[in-house]
């Protein structure tokens, strides 16, 4: 599968690849793409059905390494077997995103994506748009392994989260009543 086949947004060697099981599962993995792109990594995104494309997922994973991806991210809802097939034929690291879109709320995709046989590990993030957040960052600490600017940005970030709090904290105390 070639990378010109995916949608890329950088001129760049995608090392992230973002793979949804449907283009229904936009909303919540676009979330993935944002952050990615703020840490400036170059990532793909595209579609592929474990149930309904088997074949083109097993091509994904099997190109991956050669195309130069480091880290795979997948979201899928329902029976979600997407980022575990993925994991079975590649050895990069394969983070997956549950999403709620059956009538069971993503506890079957949780389910499906969590409980790998051992030797197959898939990280498996929250369900919905806060496991697609954190399947980006996990994707640029891993990344970051190897980089300290990467890593200096990670640092950025968790100092952005942290000075947010306080501001949220300082806000709370103005909309109280004094006592
Ligand atoms: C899963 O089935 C997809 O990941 C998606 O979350 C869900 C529904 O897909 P569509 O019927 O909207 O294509 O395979």
């Amino acid at each position: 599968m070639q990378a010109s086949k995916e949608s890329n947004q950088s001129s760049q060697t995608p090392v992230v690849g973002i793979i949804m099981g449907s283009d229904s599962d936009l909303p919540v993995m676009q979330e993935a793409f944002e952050v990615l792109t703020h840490f400036g990594i170059p990532t793909e995104i595209t579609v592929a059905s474990a149930h309904r494309s088997p074949q083109r997922v097993s091509e994904y994973a099997k190109s991956a390494r050669r195309r130069g991806l480091r880290v795979l991210i997948a979201g899928a809802g329902g029976a979600a077997h997407l980022a575990g097939v993925l994991a079975a034929e590649t050895s990069l690291p394969v983070i997956g995103v549950p999403i709620a879109s059956s009538p069971l709320a993503g506890w079957d995709a949780l389910l499906s994506t969590v409980q790998m046989p051992a030797g197959v590990p898939v990280a498996t993030m929250a369900v919905g748009k806060a496991g697609a957040i954190n399947a980006a960052i996990l994707a640029v600490q891993i990344l970051a392994v190897a980089d300290d600017k990467l890593s200096k940005r990670l640092e950025h970030y968790k100092k952005e989260l942290a000075d947010k709090v306080a501001e949220k904290a300082a806000g709370l105390a103005e909309k109280l009543p004094k006592q």
